[in-house]
Formats: structure tokens, sequence, C-alpha cells
């Protein structure tokens, strides 16, 4: 398997054997370097949601122990899971899924203690006072059950409308404005030692929601409630995460607050094709290089792990595929992307990344370019050129090469793909054709391949 670089024309002849090429073969990643570990190399975790019946799941519970170093349960630490009568409380499938995490050496997530929806018909019923001591009651003793097993709660989850304004729920119409306070206090005097969280959705990028959100979570800080995070739940759309999203995470980590995404997916119209497929790898990249943009986002959790064991087909009929696992347990290119967007120099699930480097002396003038394998998975591969001006600016430059394993091109970006049989050709696109003396551009595509995926030569000539 080999990559070069060829320059046309004289100067090219007369350099080509200074070249010196760097082959580095890499390992399979995904299994070596699963996302857990690459997340923690970085200071952060990858979590996902697990019910207790995911337990009953062999493979998906060894998947979720490979990948995840966090787990938050489905559904188990709801108020109908654990207090389904006054008074009476029961923590069996809460219990099963902290001792699955155990054994897999994954902390928990504690989801969720104060919420409109799952809460039974007699809490709903109370009187406002009679709700307000069972709130905290509740909030006593489930997390007095779960102390030093559960680093961090959903103390409220959900308590906004879309405009920003507080969801007319039972809770706000009972106990007006103040119920969220008095859940972190309360939650705080339960567990000194657990992370408080406000969780919703919706509110991933900035706008009405997320105003309101940051509103209370200023106001909180300066009247001094305890709330140490706030979790973005993240049920995207492909194509559709939000610009906005470092930033909306930024400014409420400058508030004080630790962030963190707690239920990610990203759903589609199903079937699913290579195309949404690539758009849904690029959006899971986005949301990993958003969360590591900002230093005190500490975590990625996914809301299921493959799209066999996710709430989105029975909820939003017609659409699913939203996890970074097929239904098989394979990987898909969101999970690649993931990888590699967490620090993977390798990410490749199939076959071997080829990175050549092409050293010069004295710099030519023309133009050069390296080609990269940035990501592959089952029947295709993403892959980045890197146009580099020698010892003279350049106007415009075109890239070609000759496919040797049946490789074809899906989609491209930053410059004009044409192809003839196996050979491509790249021109630069009206924006990135000036490239200074010793400067590089680089643009990429997404393709088919099968088995082999052997890198080709390329050739750079200047237009
Ligand atoms: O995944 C949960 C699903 O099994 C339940 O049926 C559903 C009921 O509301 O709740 C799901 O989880 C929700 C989470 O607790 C809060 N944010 C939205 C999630 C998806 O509905």
């Amino acid at each position: 398997m080999t990559s070069t670089t060829k320059r046309l024309g004289a100067v090219a002849v007369a350099l080509a054997s200074t070249a010196a090429l760097t082959l580095v073969l890499s390992p399979a990643a995904s299994a070596a370097s699963p996302l857990r570990d690459l997340a923690a190399a970085k200071g952060r975790y990858f979590g996902n949601a697990m019910t207790a019946g995911d337990f009953n799941d062999s493979a998906y519970r060894a998947l979720s122990a490979r990948e995840a170093g966090v787990v938050t349960p489905g559904n188990e630490m709801k108020w109908d899971a654990t207090e389904p009568s006054r008074g009476s409380f029961t923590f069996t499938r809460g219990d099963q899924v902290v001792a699955g995490a155990v054994a897999a050496n994954q902390k928990v997530r504690g989801h969720t203690l104060v919420w409109h929806s799952q809460t039974p018909a007699w809490a709903q019923n109370l009187s406002a006072g009679d709700l307000r001591s069972a709130m905290v009651n509740h909030i006593n003793t489930v997390m007095g059950h779960y102390k030093g097993k559960v680093f961090a709660w959903d103390v409220v989850n959900e308590a906004f409308a879309e405009n920003g304004t507080r969801r007319q729920s039972f809770w706000q119409q009972k106990l007006g404005d103040g119920f969220i306070a008095e859940a972190f206090r309360a939650a705080r005097a339960a567990d000194p030692g657990a992370k408080l969280y406000y969780n919703d959705y919706n509110t991933d990028g900035i706008g009405a929601k997320s105003d309101g959100v940051y509103n209370m979570v200023k106001a909180f800080k300066q009247q001094g409630v305890p709330i140490d995070g706030v979790g973005f739940q993240a049920h995207l759309i492909v194509g559709q995460v939000p610009s906005s999203l470092r930033q909306n995470l930024q400014r409420f980590a400058d508030l004080g607050v630790d962030v963190a995404i707690t239920e990610l997916d990203i759903r589609m119209k199903t079937p699913s094709d290579s195309a949404k497929l690539a758009q849904q790898a690029r959006d899971y990249g986005q949301v990993v290089d958003a969360c590591l943009a900002v230093a005190r986002c500490v975590g990625i959790t996914t809301w299921g792990l493959s799209d066999n064991h996710s709430w989105i087909p029975g909820v939003f009929p017609g659409e699913g595929a939203a996890l970074p696992f097929d239904g098989n347990l394979q990987p898909k290119p969101a999970y690649n992307a993931m990888s590699t967007a967490f620090g993977n120099p390798t990410t490749t699930t199939t076959t071997t990344t080829t990175t050549t480097t092409t050293t010069t002396d004295p710099q030519p003038t023309g133009c050069a370019a390296t080609y990269r394998v940035t990501g592959q998975w089952q029947g295709g591969f993403q892959a980045e050129v890197t146009v580099s001006a020698g010892a003279a600016a350049i106007r415009g430059w075109a890239v070609s090469w000759t496919f040797a394993d049946g490789q074809t091109v899906s989609s491209s970006w930053n410059a004009a793909l044409t192809t003839q049989g196996a050979v491509v050709t790249a021109r630069n696109a009206s924006y990135n054709g000036d490239v200074a003396a010793g400067a590089s551009t680089a643009f990429g595509f997404v393709g088919t391949s099968t088995s082999r995926n052997s890198p080709p030569s390329l050739s750079c000539t200047t237009t």
C-alpha cells in the first residue's frame, strides 16, 4: 500500500528523488480505543442510558461496558419507579442498573427527581402543602438511598416551555416559581457530595427556551441556590445541530456551572443511507467538538447506544437510526466521527489508515498534495486531501488520482470533483484557489469502498 505525491513539470522531475515517504500503519481502533478511554484522556466522560432490561441483552451490555464510563438509568430512578405509592419506596430496578454499572466499572448519573412526567397520579393530586413535603421526602429518600453511588443528579427535569417561560406543570401551578430552588436546596441537604443539575431539551442552542433557563441559573448563582450543572439533552435531528451549541454551553459555563450533554441522539428519516449517515457523523463530531471546546463541559451521554435500544422509533414513527451503533451493534460513521473528535488519531474499524508525509528540500514551486483517510466504516470512508503551495504562491490547483480498489466519491466539500471511471480530478473552489507560499488548504469527500481501500497516488498541478 503506497501513497505518493507527484509533481508535474521539470521542477517535479528534479525533486522526485528527494521526496521521503513515511508510511504509518495503524491498527483497527474501535476495540483498542473505546470512547470511555478517549473521553477520559480529554478529562471528560462518555456515557449511555441503560434500562434494567438492557442488562439482559448480554452483547449490548458488553458494548456499553466497553464504550461507556458512565451509565444513566433510562427509567429506573424516576418517581413512578421509585415511589409508586406515597411513602412506599422501591429501588429494585434502580439497584439493578447500579449493580450492572459497578460490575463494568461505570459511574452512575441519577435521572431524575422532580419531573412533570412519569410521576404517579397520587403525587399530582396532592394539595400544595402536601406536594411540597412529598417532594422533599422523595428527594431525601431517593438521594439518601443512592448516596455515594450516584455522582450527579438531574434534580429538576424539563421545567421550561418552548417560549422560555415556566412550563405550566402541576409543580408550577401548585408550588409556583420557587419549586425548583426548593428542590435544589433539598437535594444539597440530602447528598452534599452529589453534583446537582437542571436538565432540559431544546435548550441546546441559544434561543428563547435556553435564555429562560440561563436567566434562572444566573439568578440561582446570585441567590446562592445550590446548582452545580446544567444538562443539555440534545435530542437532535440529522443536519440540524444548532450552530450556537458551543457558544450556548460556554455562556452557561461562564455563570460558574458545569455543563453536560445528557441524552444525545441524532435521528433521521428511516431507512438510513450513506449520505444521511455521513451527515450524522459530522453532526456527532460537531457535538463532541463543542463539548471539548468548553472547559466546563464534563461529558457526553447518548440516550441508548445502538439503534435497537432507542426511544425514537416508538415516539417518532418513520424516524430512527439515531445512535452511534447500528441494530447489529456495529459502529456507524457517527461512532468513528466521535472517536476522531475525542482525539483518536487512527479512527478506522475495518482496515488500516495510511498517513503520508512528503519532505522536500529545497522547497519546490508548484503544489503538492497528501491524502488521508479520516474515517472508515463498512462500505464507506471519509478522506481529506491537503494541497500545499511550494516556495511561490499559487492561484489555482487541480489534484487528480486513480482509485485502485473500485472506490467511488459520493459527496465532497471545498473542491469541485469530477470522475471519469476510476480517475478523479478535484479543482479548487472559488474561495480556496489562492494559496500563499508555504501555506496549505484542504478539501474532503465521502466515498464508497469495498474490503480494500488503498490510498491513491496524487498529482497536483497549478492552474
Ligand atoms: O427513554 C425513556 C423512555 O423509555 C420512556 O418511555 C420515556 C417516557 O417519558 O422517557 C424516556 O426518557 C426521557 C428522559 O427521561 C427525559 N428526556 C426525554 C427522554 C425521551 O423521552
